[in-house]
């Protein structure tokens, strides 16, 4: 790994912004407060979560560092920022979403394994960089290619991290080529995150971006592309980030039995309110984010003050003076879209979102039902209580 190192120790860690809510300290995994989340469309760096799995790498010499491309491929080569830097440049408003969002929730219903975090293992940011379509077009692998001559089907991304769950190795995903080589999937290898250089923390020098899908495959610190026949066989696609029913525990579980999670499924959450609480009076503004994955757009989100009995459409927005219309040229195919209702709820009231994608996609009612031992994807509907009353009372 020329001009890129990785610690095996956290003692040379990036600083970070001291509002982050921590939830464990070394791999340093953080996320903003939810207010945060809806002040602003372009989630600021500072702000976006933080996912990490080992120590975070440092790039001693960025002359130096490149990108070896190897396997089932005519003609391996090494990248450097330069060849990277002279591909055109795309900047794509992209939303990162971690598999383990809202996994406290989901471990209050029964115990799960994993980092916990709240409503906001979630950022929307724009992404500068060349398309991963083009990269591998420099490989001479042309657009649309689902098999490469030698049997490649899938691209495998490696990073230098050190990782106790791969036994010290680095963490790497794969995704189709199919996918790698369309270039409407809009995959990047980002140098940018929001018009500066990506930070260390979220993937100096480069990192993959791939819009819709779990952030776990989106690789950070990108060492090597490998073009391969069979999925990444790694720690994280095979023994982790899989989707598994109820009934599956720590004793009879299969991994060999599901894919790989990739696309995450509709979800929205109220930002603007904590879990509990106490307002002055009942006329309350409710609002937040909701995406889904594979591009698919925000048809709709419906908000109730009396725990889904009855339904009021929340208004749909990007970005400011411009409606959001799903699927629509105007609107970001990869980027949240904010919500907002004005309710006025009575003493007590649980406040209730839910949303609906372009397939008619729902959030299921209760977590209860989609409940996996792995704490993933919890897209239940969100729910909020708020007492109206004085704090002393
Ligand atoms: N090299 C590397 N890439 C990684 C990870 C990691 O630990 N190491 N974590 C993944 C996970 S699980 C997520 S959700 C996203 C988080 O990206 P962020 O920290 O930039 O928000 O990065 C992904 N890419
Ligand atoms: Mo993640």
């Amino acid at each position: 790994m020329p001009g890129m190192t990785a610690p095996s120790d956290y003692s040379q860690e990036p600083p970070r912004h001291p509002c982050l809510k921590i939830n464990a300290k070394e791999p340093f995994n953080a996320e903003p407060p939810r207010s945060a989340l809806v002040s602003s469309y372009v989630t600021s760096v500072d702000f976006f979560y933080k996912r990490n799995h080992g120590p975070i790498p440092i790039v001693d010499d960025i002359e130096r560092y490149c990108v070896s491309v190897t396997g089932l491929i005519d003609h391996p080569k090494q990248l450097f920022m330069k060849d990277i830097w002279n591909l055109p440049k795309y900047n794509i408003t992209a939303t990162l979403q971690c598999a383990g969002n809202r996994r406290t929730a989901m471990s209050k219903t029964r115990t799960v394994k994993g980092v916990g975090w709240d409503v906001s293992a979630i950022g929307n940011a724009v992404w500068g960089g060349a398309k991963l379509v083009d990269v591998l077009e420099l490989l001479g692998i042309p657009k649309l290619t689902s098999a490469t001559s030698s049997g490649g089907k899938h691209v495998e991304f490696v990073s230098i991290d050190k990782c106790k769950e791969e036994n010290g190795g680095p963490y790497k995903a794969s995704i189709p080529l199919s996918q790698a080589t369309n270039p409407e999937a809009d995959v990047l290898l980002a140098y940018e995150m929001n018009g500066v250089p990506l930070n260390r923390d979220h993937g100096y020098p480069l990192r993959v971006v791939v819009p819709g899908i779990i952030g776990a495959r989106s690789v950070k610190w990108l060492d090597s592309i490998n073009i391969i026949a069979e999925e990444c066989q790694g720690f994280f696609m095979q023994k982790d980030y899989k989707m598994f029913p109820p009934s599956v525990n720590w004793d009879n579980i299969d991994w060999s039995t599901r894919r790989p999670q990739m696309d995450f499924p509709i979800q929205c959450v109220i930002c603007s309110l904590e879990d509990v609480n106490i307002v002055k009076h009942g006329k309350i503004t409710v609002k937040g984010y909701a995406v889904s994955g594979g591009g698919r757009g925000i048809e709709r989100v419906d908000v109730s003050i009396d725990r889904g009995r009855t339904w009021v459409e929340a208004s749909r927005y990007q970005k400011a003076g411009i409606p959001y219309i799903a699927d629509n040229a105007s609107s970001d195919k990869w980027a949240w879209v904010f919500f907002e209702a004005n309710v006025d709820v009575p003493m007590t009231a649980e406040i209730v979102a839910k949303a609906v994608d372009t397939a008619a996609n729902v959030q299921p009612e209760n977590v209860e039902t989609i409940w996996n031992l792995r704490g993933i994807l919890n897209t239940s509907w969100h729910r909020v209580c708020v007492r109206v009353g004085h704090s002393n009372m």
